[in-house]
């Protein structure tokens, strides 16, 4: 038996019921669902596609020295970028670099401790903030990271979509503010409190930088970007809105405004209720869910207004089995009505199995 879904693929027609040209159908399969199509298998990539639970990315980290090497060598980030890609044959690459690399063009101290993660110098006050405000030219910093993009964009399967980023202003933030990762935000959301003033200053500063970097990004040749807000779910009520949803728009919109059609993944991860609406508030194409929610209440929600991302737990990837197998059928079987590009709710941790990603992707395409 067929779907109704199927049939209107099969039809040439999306479900919308617009027929589909052929460019349309030769397109990338990302492309596509960010587009509105409804796939019969979709698309799939994976948050931290590149990295840890990889042997070979180890060794080619090993090989540039740290991380922060890694990111500004575009030769070896290509090739770390393209791993995944070569071993499991991912429909999106996503170019490697990090979300701290944009406080480090504004003139913060970024380092890595290794078993520990990122430490940046802190804003605490206006001062702190004012040695950062000299520094306008990012792209000085960032130059490596459009050449990765450069690289990958002429060196990728014609078939594979390229994916920038950069983290949103707020989750970039929290790290400026505390000098390193938090469990609850806590240091950046007492300045937001405390010196509102210098707060909003700090996210109309990252707000633009965002939107030159990505902008950079799409020149180079990034097809798509998708835009991390790793730590929106701690924003509650107003907050969201001003400092989530509004950057969000602001930046999308003035990304297609320069680079008409340029599709956009929003991330505003944890957001809950925010997710509700969030692609018609802010324009993305396409919004990542979390799995924080439901499939089944993300298709219900949220896919109605557009395609959506995701959310198989990460933890399938550690611990593999029937359970990974029925879980991801659950999310291809909830999202099936809709546009859906199948992901992760949150990045691949290091300790995963390279065997379960195998696995997630041979029962995403084969039942
Ligand atoms: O030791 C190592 O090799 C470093 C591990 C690592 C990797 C592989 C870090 C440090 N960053 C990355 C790459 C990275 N980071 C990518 C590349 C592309 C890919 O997905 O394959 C991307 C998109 C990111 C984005 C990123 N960095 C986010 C947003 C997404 C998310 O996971 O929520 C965040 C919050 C960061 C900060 C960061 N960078 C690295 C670490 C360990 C962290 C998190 C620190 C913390 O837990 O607070």
């Amino acid at each position: 038996m067929t779907t109704p879904t199927e049939n209107a693929t099969a039809m040439g027609a999306d479900r919308k019921g617009k027929k589909m040209t052929e460019q349309m159908k030769t397109q990338k399969t990302i492309l596509r669902a960010l587009a509105g199509e409804v796939l019969p298998t979709p698309p799939i990539w994976m948050m931290r596609q590149a990295g840890r639970y990889l042997p070979e990315y180890r060794a080619t980290r090993a090989e540039a020295g740290d991380f922060l090497k890694l990111c500004y060598n575009p030769e070896l980030a290509a090739e770390v970028t393209h791993q995944p890609i070569r071993r499991y044959g991912f429909d999106a690459a996503i170019l490697f670099a990090d979300i701290l690399l944009v406080p480090q063009a504004l003139g913060a101290d970024l380092w890595f401790v290794t078993g520990e993660g990122p430490r940046l110098s802190t804003i605490q006050s206006q001062a702190d903030f004012d040695v950062l405000k000299g520094k306008d030219d990012i792209h000085e910093v960032l130059n490596p990271v459009y050449e990765t993009v450069r690289i990958l964009s002429e060196t990728l399967p014609k078939e594979t979509t390229l994916i920038g980023f950069a983290g949103m202003p707020w989750t970039v933030a929290t790290y400026m503010i505390a000098g390193q990762g938090t469990k609850d935000q806590g240091p950046a959301h007492a300045l937001k409190a405390e010196n509102t003033p210098l707060f909003d200053a700090v996210m109309d500063r990252l707000t633009a930088a965002t939107i030159e970097y990505l902008s950079m990004q799409i020149e180079a040749g990034a097809e798509v970007v998708k835009l991390f807000d790793s730590w929106a779910g701690s924003l509650k009520g107003e907050d969201f809105q001003k400092y989530a949803l509004e950057p969000a728009r602001v930046i999308t919109t003035e990304l297609k405004k320069r680079h008409p059609g340029i599709p956009v993944i929003g991330f505003p991860r944890e957001a809950g209720d925010g997710y509700i609406g969030f692609a018609k508030a802010t324009g993305v194409d396409c919004v990542a869910i979390d799995n924080s929610v439901s499939p089944e209440w993300a298709a219900a929600n949220v896919q109605v207004d557009g395609c959506v991302q995701g959310n198989l737990a990460s933890r399938h990837m550690v611990t593999g089995g029937q359970d990974l197998v029925d879980e991801t059928r659950k999310v291809v079987e909830a999202f099936k009505n809709g546009p859906h590009i199948f992901n992760l709710g949150h990045g691949i941790t290091p300790d995963a199995d390279p065997e379960n990603v195998q696995l997630m992707i041979d029962t995403v395409r084969n039942g």
